[in-house]
């Protein structure tokens, strides 16, 4: 699914984040950087050890949670890695959509300070830090749409998913807020 935002895509694919050939790509990371299952292993597996040691120099103390950072991306066909912290969930009071918003919005301006267009996100915060996905996935989308309709930049968002439910979660919120039918 497809839909134009100011000239700018934003698209929703199923796949693996590591195999996107984007100039950045997003890493699900916790706030010490320390590596970890679902995305985060995926990223360091493939990428190899040269991320892990580019972030341990640049970002000793870590990143705060609503927050990102970038670095190389190794072995991986993408230029960047952009490690984005979302909140562990714990019942939606303890600022957590603000948290995830953050994340989201931290990690397209490091795009573009970067130089990227384009940029690839998997859906942050709904694996093993249980956000509930169809509220993530609202987010996620409309923090991106906000983003391109202010700024005009990536040239390209794509929202990588894992699998069928991600994806169809994102493709219902995506329908609900452009108000385009799917491309
Ligand atoms: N490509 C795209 N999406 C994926 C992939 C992949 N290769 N692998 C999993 N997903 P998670 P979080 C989906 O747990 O909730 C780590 O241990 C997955 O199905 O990766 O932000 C970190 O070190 C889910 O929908 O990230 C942190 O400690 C989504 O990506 C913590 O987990 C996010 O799942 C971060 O938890």
């Amino acid at each position: 699914m497809k839909v134009r935002i100011h000239g700018q895509i934003l698209e929703l694919c199923q796949g693996d984040i590591t195999h996107q050939e984007v100039d950045a790509v997003v890493n699900a990371a916790n706030c010490s950087l320390a590596g970890g299952g679902g995305v985060d292993g995926a990223i360091h597996r493939r990428g190899g050890p040269d991320i892990m040691r580019e972030t341990d120099e640049k970002y000793p103390d870590g990143c705060p949670t609503g927050s990102a950072v970038i670095s190389g991306a190794g072995n991986l066909p993408a230029r960047h890695v952009i490690h984005a912290v979302a909140p562990v969930w714990s019942g939606g009071a303890r600022g957590e959509a603000a948290l995830l918003a953050g994340a989201y919005a931290r990690c397209l301006e490091l795009a573009v300070e970067n130089g990227c267009s384009s940029i690839a996100f998997p859906s942050l915060g709904t694996g093993a830090y249980r956000y509930p996905l169809d509220q993530a996935a609202r987010i996620a989308l409309s923090t991106a749409i906000d983003f391109l309709n202010t700024r005009g930049r990536p040239e390209l968002v794509r929202f990588v998913l894992f699998d069928a439910g991600a994806y169809g979660a994102f493709a219902a919120a995506l329908e609900e807020l452009s108000g385009n039918t799917p491309k």
